[in-house]
């Protein structure tokens, strides 16, 4: 009897001191998280990234060792996802465009010309309908643990400048594997093609396409100036990055484990759209220097854009959810004090 009481004394006092001197809790495992990025690793991501990496061993005492993919190494987002999805892999960083087959309320973000500014895309995304959009993730095995930015989109393409609307007809414009962007740029008058990110480059190299839309910092980070010779400031769309966790890996992380997974990544969000915003200047001007002629769209042509693509609403109302483009539309004329 008395053998048995010393025990359990010493067996409580050994886990008070392990309470006290390790940092990390016993909830808290070794862990290897493989995360995935179709972008460089200079782009704004992989500050975030590295953010993420030095919040998790702050967190797990070195518990957890983050291993950063770049430029679609794991496969284009669409695969690493679907990665996810079976729990082969821990992590994502995708567009959301990309995705769409698997949420379609997802193409909600994809609608042109929805946000005005970062300021509008941040207060819906990290707001309430960030968080409605969220809840349907783990329906597909995925959880999202914060929205990064990918930024406002514009056009580039080697075959003439675009100031006005007829300048996009007939262009071979790349898109993303998306109906909505599909719709809006063969609305536009281009030949859209949809494509993985992947293949850009060499698609714009070879000539097999003349354009692409992407924000400036991928512009200049996936060097597509080196095969680009003008730039249109459109900003006719901002998609989100959503930096997304498998399901099934997720369900077997202690609550504590799952805690840091989601205070880390908004560590990491605030870092990277910070960077976001501040190389997205510095790359507008590297992009620049190195030749690529940047033309802007005067308002009243910009009307005639977004006049021309009214009609992608409507078209993919039914898809994407009437009720989830009307709840944005709320969101937004909240935030516009509307
Ligand atoms: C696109 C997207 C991509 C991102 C990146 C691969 O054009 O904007 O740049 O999803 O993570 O496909």
């Amino acid at each position: 009897k008395l053998a048995l009481k010393k025990t359990l004394t010493a067996g409580l006092a050994a886990t008070m001191i392990a309470g006290l001197l390790a940092p990390a809790s016993a909830d808290i495992s070794k862990r290897t998280i493989r995360v995935s990025n179709g972008v460089a690793e200079d782009h704004p991501n992989g500050e975030g990234v590295r953010a993420m990496a030095q919040c998790f061993d702050e967190k797990t005492g070195g518990e957890w060792t983050l291993n950063a993919f770049w430029s679609s190494a794991l496969g284009d987002d669409l695969q690493a996802t679907q990665a996810l999805r079976s729990g082969t892999q821990e992590m994502v960083v995708t567009s959301s465009s990309p995705i769409v087959g698997i949420v379609p309320a997802l193409g909600v973000f994809d609608l042109p010309f929805l946000f005005a500014n970062e300021k509008e895309a941040d207060a819906v995304l990290d707001g309430e309908f960030g968080q409605y959009i969220a809840d349907m993730m783990p329906a597909a095995n995925l959880v999202n643990l914060a929205y990064w930015e990918n930024g406002f989109r514009n056009l580039t393409n080697s075959a003439r400048p675009v100031t006005k609307l007829e300048d996009f007809s007939g262009m071979r414009v790349r898109v993303m594997q998306n109906n909505v962007f599909l719709d809006t740029f063969q609305t536009l008058g281009t030949n859209a093609t949809p494509m993985a990110f992947g293949e850009v480059f060499s698609a714009l190299e070879t000539g097999a396409i003349d354009g692409q839309e992407n924000p400036y910092v991928t512009i200049d980070t996936s060097k597509f100036y080196e095969v680009q010779k003008y730039l249109s400031n459109t900003r006719h769309a901002y998609t989100p990055f959503m930096v997304l966790f498998s399901k099934t890996i997720w369900d077997q992380y202690s609550e504590e484990e799952q805690q840091i997974l989601v205070d880390c990544a908004v560590v990491g969000r605030d870092v990277q759209r910070e960077a976001s915003r501040k190389l997205s200047e510095e790359s507008l001007a590297r992009v620049e220097e190195a030749g690529l002629e940047v033309n802007d769209i005067d308002t009243a042509e910009m009307e005639k854009i977004h006049e021309a693509v009214q009609g992608v609403y409507e078209r993919h109302a039914e898809e994407i959810g009437p009720e989830v483009i009307e709840k944005m539309q709320a969101a937004l004329a909240e935030i516009r004090g509307e």
